[in-house]
C-alpha cells in the first residue's frame, strides 16, 4: 500500500493477474468465435487512446453525460446528502470532478474512493485533484471491479455515491450485467445511493459513427489490445493487419467492435504456449457496447435488488443517468 498525505493507493492487482490475461486469451481465442473481453483495451496508451476517443466530435456519450452531470450534480448530491464518491472504472476522474464539486458546494465532501484496473490512469488523476480540492481524501484501489469490490474500503460513516458512469456497464452481456449490479449492490448501505451512466438506444448511423471515427482513433484504441497481447504474453500479431469492424446489433441492441484478418495468418502466442490460425476476413470480437431504454435499465435493476429512483437525461435522450438504491 502506498501513502502519501492524503492519497492511498491500494493495488490488488498481483503476478496472479497477470494470468488473468494469459487465461482470457487462451480462453477467448481458443473458441469457435473468437472473442476477447475489454478490460484488457486499457494499459497506459489504451487509457491515452480512450481519452482521444472522448474528445472525437462523433463519441457523443462523453460530452452528453458531462452535461448532464454539470446541470444535474446539485440535485443529486441535494438528493443523496452523499459526502463520499466511490467511482468504479474512474479512468481520468474528469466526471468526479463534478461531482465532488457539488459536495463541496453542500459541505458533505469527505472521501473520493477510485476504483481501476489502469494504475496509470488512477494514480495521475488522484494527483490532480488532491490538488485541486483541499483537505479531500483519497482512497484509490487499483483493481478489476468485477474481482476486487471487496477492496472498497468501508463507508466512512456519511451517506456515499457509488458510481459506475460512461456507459461501462453496457461492456457486459446481459447475465454478467445483473450479476455486477447486483454485487456493486453490495456496497450500498441504507441511504446509500447508486449513480449509473448508460447510453441510450438512438437511430443505428449515430452509433456506428461514435464507434467508427473518421480520425480512426476508435481504430487504434481497437488495435491497441493487440499491442498488449504482443507484449504482456510475447506474442507476435502482424497488428496492421487487423481492420477496425463497428456494427449495430439491432436485435439485441449493443454495438459489437471487432478486428477483422485481412489475410489467413498464424499467430504465436509464446506466453501461453498457443498458436491460433486466422482465415481471410476472420472476426475476433473485442468489445459489445449496449444502448439501453428505461424499461430496460429498470428490469436489469429489479433482477440486481435494486430500485430506480431517479431518472436524468438530456433534452434529445441520447444518454441518461440512473440514481438508484437498495430494494
Ligand atoms: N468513467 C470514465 C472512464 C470510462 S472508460 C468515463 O466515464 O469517462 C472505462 C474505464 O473503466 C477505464 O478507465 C478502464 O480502465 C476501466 N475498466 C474497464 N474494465 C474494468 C474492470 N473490469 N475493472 C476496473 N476497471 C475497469
Ligand atoms: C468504456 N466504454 C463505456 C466505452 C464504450 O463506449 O463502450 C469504450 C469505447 N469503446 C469504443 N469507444 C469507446
Amino acid at each position: 500500500m502506498d501513502t502519501t498525505s492524503a492519497i492511498t493507493i491500494d493495488s490488488f492487482l498481483d503476478q496472479a493477474d497477470e494470468r488473468v490475461l494469459a487465461d482470457d486469451v487462451l480462453d477467448g481465442l481458443t473458441r469457435p468465435f473468437k472473442e476477447l473481453p475489454p478490460k484488457h483495451f486499457y494499459d497506459a496508451r489504451g487509457s491515452e487512446l480512450f481519452e482521444r476517443i472522448c474528445e472525437l466530435p462523433e463519441y457523443y456519450p462523453t460530452r452528453t453525460e458531462m452535461q448532464i452531470l454539470c446541470e444535474r450534480a446539485d440535485d443529486i448530491i441535494a438528493e443523496t446528502g452523499a459526502g463520499e464518491l466511490v467511482e468504479l472504472g474512474s479512468g481520468a476522474a474528469e466526471k468526479a470532478r463534478v461531482l465532488l464539486g457539488a459536495m463541496k458546494r453542500a459541505g458533505t465532501l469527505s472521501r473520493y474512493v477510485p476504483l481501476d484496473v489502469s494504475e496509470a490512469a488512477l494514480a495521475e488523476s488522484a494527483r490532480t485533484l488532491v490538488d485541486e480540492y483541499d483537505g479531500l481524501e483519497i482512497y484509490g484501489v487499483i483493481g478489476d471491479f468485477e474481482r476486487h469490490l471487496d477492496g472498497v474500503p468501508d463507508s466512512d460513516g456519511g451517506a456515499r455515491l457509488v458510481a459506475l458512469l460512461g456507459g461501462t456497464i453496457g461492456n457486459f452481456p446481459p447475465g454478467t450485467r445483473r450479476r455486477l449490479l447486483r454485487k456493486i449492490g453490495g456496497l450500498l448501505e441504507d441511504g446509500d445511493r447508486l449513480l449509473l451512466g448508460t447510453d441510450l438506444v438512438k437511430d443505428p448511423a449515430v452509433i456506428e459513427a461514435a464507434y467508427d471515427d473518421a480520425a480512426g482513433v476508435t481504430a487504434e484504441f481497437n488495435r491497441n489490445l493487440l499491442s498488449v497481447i504482443n507484449r504482456e504474453l510475447d506474442a507476435n500479431f502482424p497488428i496492421e493487419q487487423f481492420d477496425h469492424v463497428a456494427f449495430f446489433d439491432t436485435d439485441r441492441e449493443w454495438i459489437e467492435m471487432r478486428l477483422r484478418a485481412r489475410e489467413a495468418c498464424t499467430v504465436e502466442i509464446d506466453g501461453v504456449g498457443l498458436t491460433v490460425e486466422f482465415a481471410e476476413g476472420e472476426e475476433l470480437r473485442t468489445e459489445i457496447s449496449a444502448k439501453f431504454t428505461r424499461e430496460r435499465i429498470e428490469a436489469d435493476f429489479a433482477a440486481a435488488g435494486l430500485a430506480l429512483e431517479r431518472w436524468y437525461t438530456d433534452e434529445d435522450g441520447l444518454f441518461a443517468l440512473s440514481l438508484a438504491r437498495r430494494q
